[in-house]
C-alpha cells in the first residue's frame, strides 16, 4: 500500500432514473485518470463513485416502470457498476444512498445540524422541480418553468429549513480565503455573485412523498434528497465516526468532480451544511462542461443518447478514453461526432504514438536480435530527447492538479512528436549499414523514450500503455512514476516479445 499524501476524489452519485450514458462516463473517467495518476505518483488514493437513489424523481421513475423503488434502484444501480467495469474505472468504493451505512450517516448529520440550531420547523410555499430536485423562487422562473427548462409544481407543506442565510458571509470569506476552491474561474465568479446576491433558508424536508430517509424523531418528513445525496461523500469515509482512520486520512476531500449543472449544490449548499455541522468543506470542486451529440442536446426523445458501450465496441476502450479527455479543453462544453473521433484516433494515436512505437519496436525486433539494444556513448540529440521525457512528470502533475487533461496530453504528445522527428533525423535504417553501434544507441534511446511515455500515458490508457510496456519487457513492479528515472531504465540484452500494433486506424465515416 502506498503511503504518500492522501488524495480523495469523488464523482457525483448518479440518479438511477436514467441509464448510464457518455456524460456520466465522462465525469467518472476524469476522476479515474486523476486517481490512477495519483496512485502511480505514490499517493494514497480513495476514489468514490455511486448512485443517488432517493427522492421524488426516482420514486416516479420506479412507479412508471411498475416496480418497487428498491428493486428499481437495484437494477439501475447495477448498470452504473457495469459501466465502471466496461470503462475500466478503478474506483475504490461504490456507494448507494439506500445502504444502511449511508442512512445512518444522513440521520447523524441531521441530528448534528439540529443540535447546533441550524435546522428549524416552518412551512414551505413555493415551486419545486422534480427533474432538478430543486426549489425555485417565483422570480427565478422563466415562462413558468425552471431556469433549466424543467417543469415546476407548486408545493405548500410543513417543512424543516436549514439556516442557509446565516452562511452567506462565512461562505464568501471561505471563497476568498480559498481561491482554488471552485474551478474553472468563470464558474467561481458565478457562484460568488450568486452568494453575494443573498441566500434564503433552504427547505430540507418534504411530507408529500415517501421514498427517502425519514427525519429522526419526525418520520412524516423525508429529508431533501440533496442533503441526503451530498452526505455520501462523508459516509464513504466513515462519518459519523469522525475519529476513524479513513475520516482522519481522507476528509476533507481533495476534489469533488461535478458537471456544471450541479455546481451550486456542491459549492454553496454542501460547504454550508458542513461548516454548520462543524466539519471542514472539501478542498476543491471542479465543474466540467456539457457534451452535445452532433450539435444537439442528448435526449431520450431525440434518440441520440450515446451509450459508452457502443463507442467502446466501435473504437476500443482506450481510444475512447483518450478522445474524451483530449478533444475538449476540460471545463468547456464539447460536441461529440464520429468524424472528430476518427480524426483524433487516426492522427494522435495511430499516426503519432502508435507509429512511433511500431516503427521502433519492429526495427529492434529485426535488427537487434529481438533484444533491448546496447547503447554506446550518448550524443547531444540523445540526451536532449531523454531530457524532454525527464521533464514531463512535473509538467503533467501540475496540469492534472488543475484538471487540465487536454493540456497534459498535449505536453506528452509534444514529446511524441519530438521522438518521431528524432527517428527521421537519425535515420536508423541508414545507420544499420553505415554504423550499426550508433543504430543500436539510437534505438535504445527511442525505446527508453517510449518506456517513459508509456508510463505517463497509463492513467489515460491503462490497457494500451500496459501493452506497450509489455513489449518493452518492463516488469510489472517497475511501472510507477518513481521508475521514470534512469535507475529503472531499460536493460540492454533483455529478450523482447514479438511487437504488435497497439492503435489501429479507422475508416473516416465521411469517406465510408
Ligand atoms: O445530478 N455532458 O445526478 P445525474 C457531461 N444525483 N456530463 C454529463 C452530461 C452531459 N451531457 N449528462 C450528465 C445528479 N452528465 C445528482 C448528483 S451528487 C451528490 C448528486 C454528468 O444522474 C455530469 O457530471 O443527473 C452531471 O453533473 C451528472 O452527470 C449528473 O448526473
Amino acid at each position: 500500500m502506498s503511503t504518500g499524501t492522501p488524495y480523495y476524489i469523488t464523482t457525483p452519485i448518479y440518479y438511477v432514473n436514467d441509464q448510464p450514458h457518455i456524460g456520466h462516463a465522462y465525469t467518472t473517467l476524469a476522476c479515474d485518470v486523476l486517481a490512477r495518476f495519483m496512485r502511480l505518483d505514490g499517493r494514497r488514493v480513495h476514489f468514490l463513485t455511486g448512485t443517488d437513489e432517493h427522492g421524488q424523481k426516482v420514486e416516479k421513475s420506479a412507479r412508471a416502470a411498475g416496480v418497487d423503488p428498491l428493486e428499481f434502484c437495484d437494477r439501475v444501480s447495477q448498470n452504473f457498476r457495469d459501466l465502471a467495469v466496461a470503462m475500466n474505472f478503478s474506483n475504490d468504493d461504490f456507494i448507494r444512498t439506500t445502504e444502511p451505512r449511508h442512512i445512518a450517516s444522513v440521520q447523524a448529520i441531521w441530528n448534528e445540524l439540529k443540535e447546533r440550531g441550524q435546522i428549524y420547523l416552518g412551512s414551505y410555499a413555493g415551486w419545486y422541480s422534480v427533474r432538478d430536485e430543486a426549489f425555485y423562487a417565483e422570480g427565478e422562473l422563466v415562462d413558468g418553468k425552471a431556469p433549466t427548462g424543467a417543469d415546476v409544481e407548486w408545493v405548500e407543506e410543513p417543512s424543516y429549513f436549514f439556516r442557509l442565510s446565516a452562511w452567506q458571509q462565512p461562505l464568501l470569506e471561505f471563497y476568498a480565503a480559498n481561491p482554488d476552491f471552485i474551478a474553472p474561474e468563470s464558474r467561481r465568479n458565478e457562484v460568488v455573485s450568486f452568494v453575494r446576491s443573498g441566500l434564503h433558508d433552504l427547505s430540507v424536508s418534504r411530507t408529500s412523498f415517501a421514498w427517502g430517509v425519514p427525519v429522526p424523531d419526525d418520520p412524516d418528513h423525508i429529508m431533501y434528497v440533496w442533503l441526503d445525496a451530498l452526505t455520501n461523500y462523508i459516509t464513504a469515509v466513515g462519518y459519523p465516526d469522525t475519529g476513524s482512520e479513513d475520516f482522519r486520512t481522507f476528509w476533507p476531500a481533495s476534489l469533488h468532480m461535478v458537471g456544471k449543472d450541479i455546481l451550486r449544490f456542491h459549492a454553496v449548499y454542501w460547504p454550508a451544511f458542513l461548516m454548520a455541522a462543524g466539519l471542514q468543506p472539501p478542498q476543491r470542486v471542479f465543474a466540467h462542461g456539457w457534451w452535445t451529440i452532433e450539435g444537439q442536446k442528448m435526449s431520450k426523445s431525440l434518440g441520440n443518447v450515446v451509450n459508452p458501450r457502443d463507442l467502446i465496441d466501435r473504437y476500443g476502450l482506450d481510444p475512447v478514453r483518450y478522445f474524451l479527455l483530449r478533444e475538449v479543453p476540460f471545463g468547456n462544453d464539447g460536441d461529440f461526432s464520429d468524424r472528430q473521433m476518427v480524426h483524433r484516433l487516426n492522427g494522435d494515436l495511430a499516426n503519432d504514438y502508435g507509429n512511433l512505437v511500431q516503427r521502433v519496436l519492429s526495427m529492434v525486433a529485426k535488427n537487434c536480435d529481438g533484444r533491448t539494444p546496447q547503447p554506446g556513448l550518448l550524443a547531444a540529440a540523445d540526451t536532449a530527447l531523454l531530457g524532454r521525457t525527464g521533464a514531463l512528470l512535473p509538467t503533467v502533475r501540475e496540469l492534472l492538479l488543475e484538471q487540465q487533461f487536454h493540456r497534459a496530453l498535449e505536453a506528452v504528445w509534444e514529446v511524441v512528436g519530438a521522438a518521431n522527428r528524432y527517428v527521421d533525423e537519425q535515420a536508423p535504417w541508414t545507420l544499420r549499414k553505415t554504423d550499426p553501434p550508433r543504430m543500436a544507441t539510437v534505438l535504445y534511446v527511442l525505446a527508453e523514450t517510449i518506456r517513459r511515455l508509456a508510463l505517463l500515458t497509463q492513467p489515460f490508457m491503462p490497457q494500451a500503455s500496459a501493452k506497450i510496456l509489455d513489449q518493452l519487457g518492463v516488469p510489472d513492479d517497475r511501472r510507477g512514476f518513481a521508475d521514470l528515472g534512469a535507475g529503472s531504465a531499460l536493460v540492454a540484452g533483455t529478450p523482447l516479445p514479438k511487437p504488435e500494433g497497439v492503435f489501429p486506424r479507422h475508416l473516416d465515416p465521411a469517406a465510408a
